[in-house]
């Protein structure tokens, strides 16, 4: 069974998200997503609307995914590739090789992200 995984705060969720999971599981049999607690968005400047137990439960919900964990901290990563025996991680092109150090114990893939929305961009036009 070919396992891929894939981090973020999915929060707000959107196409471009779904467009990423779709290509991940893609690579693969098994989508493990690792999701950023409401902690570790504090150390990502990040707040999200909705809580770190909903973003889970609507994250389990989709087709592509088949398992959620939680992201705690930035040097997590390795121990989850081989934790989990890990065949590919992807992330998208945003994060372009910022973890290319993983290329040694697995592939690494970034994936172009969808254009024009983000979780960002939904919570600037609702405020207008
Ligand atoms: N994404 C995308 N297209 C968009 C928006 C997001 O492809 N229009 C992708 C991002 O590249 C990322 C995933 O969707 O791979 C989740 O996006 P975020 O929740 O914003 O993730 P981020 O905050 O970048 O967290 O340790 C890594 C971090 O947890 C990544």
């Amino acid at each position: 069974m070919k396992k891929v995984i894939t981090y973020g705060t999915y929060d707000l969720l959107h196409v471009g998200h779904i467009n990423l999971l779709e290509r991940a599981k893609a690579l693969g049999d098994y989508l493990v997503v690792v999701l950023s607690t409401d902690e570790f968005n504090a150390v990502k400047h990040k707040t999200a609307y909705h809580s770190y137990e909903d973003r889970k439960k609507i994250l389990e919900s989709i087709r592509y995914v088949d398992e959620v964990l939680p992201e705690t901290c930035w040097e997590q990563k390795v121990a989850d590739v081989t934790n989990n025996n890990i065949d590919v991680f992807v992330m998208g092109d945003d994060w372009k090789g910022e973890f290319d150090f993983l290329k040694d114990y697995c592939e690494v893939v970034y994936l172009p992200r969808t254009d024009g929305i983000s979780t960002t961009k939904i919570k600037q036009d609702l405020h207008q």
